[in-house]
């Protein structure tokens, strides 16, 4: 037996950081080798199943839960491997199936055990039901400890994101996606909470940490509403940057709202419901606010509420969450008279959805009954008599002057729900800049940011307007951004440093983004082409046009005025991977545009660049990656949809990054780095190793008694690029590979 295929762990804080790039912060060096060893145990396959025990000096409590909590684990591991699965997908065999995978997600399941790695990166898959596992113990638990030592969490990838930030002062971003209800906005509520109770904390800046927590609730009541996907579902995609000091004390945060779903507020699907925050506010506000704003309690009064019978159907607690909701907007410092404002706003929308015309003899619209009018100009402070005119009428410029027309009773229609969504669209954006302004924190300017990504995530309905074209096409993007920086950044790399590597096979969905955003070819210029071409736009003529130009191209098809870009030939012919499916209306939603710098800017376009912004923000941090799974499509607990996820493994391109991570090398450090930190392993190289790096790694690794396949030396590269890190041609650097990060966890002898 090798000296590696002993036991061999050994106390002290985590020796080595779970990712390639760094230990974790507050590390010391690995001199103090000095504690228990636990036993390791070699599987026939040569994996490791055990973690690593070690001592943590500070808490012996802490400590005492985390060894039951490993041991627990690890009887687990050992003796049922067959019953739990295997915690990270690199443990399976070497030539995993997907039927093997979907297995081990299945044991896991079933056993409540939601959470896998590849690697560094986390599977999730909504257990709809709550598990006790995001308690405060758990998260002490969880705090500085390496990857790999315990079972994992979502907490895991947070403290490592937070660690690396801690210790390399460099900014990082968790990136979570995944189809609409797999638990994306659960994992990053999770995440923020996490960072709210673990980090440290001033007196001082509590508040700060408060309002970052409590942003939440406000925003998901104004910007989350049910679908017939998930009940709390996301109608707006959401970045938010939590700002910590060079303590690592939270002291602020940013956030940025993606194109919230507005056409929500006048319409919904059958079955579904408008924004949460009506609901709270009819069914929870005070009988003073109700009668100040002019509003009944039943939802079914209100045309907005009413026509899509989703309110009596819904899992959600409005009362209780309008609780929450009041009170997150004390602390998040709205005055009275933001509130006042804030809900004559929200009031007055469903006083607009109550308004009714009806046709004169000249075939015009006209307001019989003007009750709502008098609400909503007393609510908004305007003009009845303007409101009556602004529903009724259009201004047309004339060459040299503006003529007022009166409108047919189906543009009145129009008209009126138009106002409705701008007047939700903007109060979002205001809402976001209101929180925005009391998260800012101007006393720190050095300061390092944790990114959380939370989109709305793909989605297709038996109706599908330009939203879902937009919600699809942003998931489209962020996977795009997945494929360059795991399967196409990790590959380029090997082949860099002149590592043997056998390319591994991955469906680039670059084809699909191309056919949206392509300028001057793609989906969305043509559709910008044809609001803006003289005379009038319709859907038929935008449908002809996309039939002219891209109807040839393998991903696209039209039929029965509808259109679709999907990917049906994807990676081996494994169907559908890529959805976008197109209702009607598009060149009206499309025509909705604003006035930027004097230029207009239709809706998809402007869509496009904030996407591309927001890859940029996501570019210039380190990620980590939650890939989220929704287990069936009807929201229940312990119900394993084999078909369902079997679909979700292939289009989240799991089974490839499975087998780049297994067949790549997770552990990589230069080899100052390397030395540094394991020279202690090995009596040649310790306490001080004075030739080069290069051959005191070397000579470190056959100690410890590496097998060849198990690591590869880099190869001396002159301006050696770093994943994001621009070519940098005087940083000559040294790379040594590793494959495992086991190995260095759980395999090294004291010397
Ligand atoms: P999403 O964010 O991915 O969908 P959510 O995070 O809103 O999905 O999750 C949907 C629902 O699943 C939640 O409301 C919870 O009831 C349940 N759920 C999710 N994760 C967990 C968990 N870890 N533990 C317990 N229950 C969970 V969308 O916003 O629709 O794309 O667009
Ligand atoms: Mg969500």
């Amino acid at each position: 037996m090798s000296s590696l295929e002993s036991t061999g762990i050994v106390a002290g804080r985590p020796l080595c950081g779970a990712r390639f790039n760094g230990p974790a912060a507050g590390v010391p060096s690995p001199e103090p080798l000095k504690g228990r060893l636990w036993q390791t145990n070699v599987l026939q396959d040569g994996s490791h199943e055990t973690q690593r025990v070690f001592q943590v000096a500070a808490s012996e409590g802490k400590e005492e839960v985390r060894r039951r909590h490993i041991r627990l684990h690890m009887e687990g591991a050992l003796t049922a491997r067959d019953k739990v699965g295997v915690q990270d997908f690199v443990l399976l065999d070497a030539h995993t199936s997907e039927s093997a995978f979907l297995d081990n997600l299945r044991k896991r399941f079933r056993e409540n055990l939601i959470y896998t790695y590849i690697g560094t990166l986390l599977v999730s898959v909504n257990p709809y039901q709550e598990l006790g596992i995001y308690t405060l113990s758990q998260m002490e638990l969880y705090q500085g400890v390496n990857f790999f030592e315990l079972p994992p969490h979502v907490y895991a990838i947070a403290d490592n994101a937070y660690r690396m930030m801690c210790s390399e002062l460099t900014n990082h971003l968790i990136l979570i996606s995944g189809e609409s209800g797999a638990g994306k906005t659960e994992a990053s509520k999770k995440i923020l909470q996490y960072f709210a109770m673990t980090c440290p904390m001033t007196d001082s800046l509590e508040i700060a940490r408060d309002r970052l927590l409590l942003s939440n609730p406000v925003l998901e009541a104004f910007g989350n509403a049910k679908t017939l996907r998930n009940d709390n579902s996301s109608r707006f995609g959401k970045y938010m940057d939590i700002q910590f000091d060079f303590k690592g004390i939270p002291i602020g945060g940013h956030i940025i709202g993606y194109l919230i779903e507005k056409s929500r507020v006048v319409y919904q699907n059958h079955g579904e419901r408008n924004f949460h925050i009506f609901y709270q506010l009819l069914e929870g506000g005070e009988e003073q606010l109700l009668a100040y704003l002019g509003l009944e309690r039943d939802p079914q009064l209100y045309r907005y509420l009413a026509q899509a019978h989703g309110a009596n159907e819904s899992s959600m607690d409005d009362r209780n969450d309008w609780k929450t909701v009041s009170n997150a907007f004390a602390v998040i410092d709205f005055t009275e008279d933001d509130l006042e404002n804030l809900f004559g706003i929200i009031a007055s929308i469903l006083h607009l959805g109550n308004v009714c015309f009806r046709e004169n003899h000249q075939g015009c619209a006209t307001i019989p009954v003007i009750n709502e009018i008098k609400w909503i100009a007393k609510l908004l402070g305007v003009q009845p008599s303007a409101l009556l005119e602004a529903l009724t009428h259009r201004k047309i410029e004339a060459q040299t002057e503006e003529v007022i027309c009166p409108l047919t009773l189906e543009n009145s229609v129009y008209a009126r729900d138009a106002m409705a969504k701008a007047v939700y669209g903007r109060t979002f954006t205001w809402l976001v800049n209101k929180i925005n302004s009391s998260l800012v924190n101007k006393e720190f300017t050095k300061k390092t940011v944790i990114g959380l990504l939370d989109i709305y995530g793909f989605e297709v309905f038996d109706k599908n307007g330009f939203e879902q074209f937009c919600i699809n096409y942003c998931n489209e993007k962020l996977q795009q951004l997945l494929i360059e920086r795991t399967l196409k950044a990790e590959q380029a790399e090997y082949e860099m440093e002149g590592i043997e590597w056998e390319p591994i096979q991955y469906f680039n969905n670059k084809i699909i983004c191309d056919l949206v955003e392509e300028r001057h070819k793609g989906i969305i210029s043509i559709l910008d082409e044809e609001c803006i071409r003289p005379g009038p736009a319709s859907d038929l003529s935008f449908l002809e046009k996309l039939e002219e130009k891209v109807g040839k191209h393998a991903h696209f098809q039209t039929w029965d005025n509808l259109w679709r870009v999907w990917d049906s030939k994807g990676f081996s012919g494994q169907g559908s991977q890529s959805l976008l499916l197109m209702g009607e209306n598009v060149t009206t939603i499309c025509l909705e545009s604003w006035g930027l710098k004097g230029q207009r800017l239709m809706v998809g376009t402007q869509f496009k660049t904030s996407l591309s912004s927001l890859l940029e923000i996501l570019i210039s941090k380190e990620p980590s990656y939650i890939r989220c799974i929704k287990p069936n499509e009807r929201k229940e607990p312990s119900k394993f949809d084999d078909f369902l996820i079997r679909h979700q493994i292939k289009y989240l391109g799991l089974m490839e990054h499975l087998r780049v991570r297994r067949a790549g090398f997770a552990y990589r450090r230069k080899y100052e780095h390397f030395l540094q930190r394991y020279k202690s392993l090995c009596p040649d190289t310790w306490p001080h190793w004075r030739g080069p790096p290069a051959e005191g790694v070397e000579r470190l690794i056959k100690y410890i008694g590496y097998k060849p396949e198990e690591y590869k030396l880099g190869r001396f590269i002159k301006g050696f690029i770093h994943r994001d890190k621009p070519l940098c041609p005087d940083n000559e650097e040294f790379v040594v590979f590793v494959r495992k990060n086991y190995i260095l966890n759980l395999r090294y002898h004291v010397p």
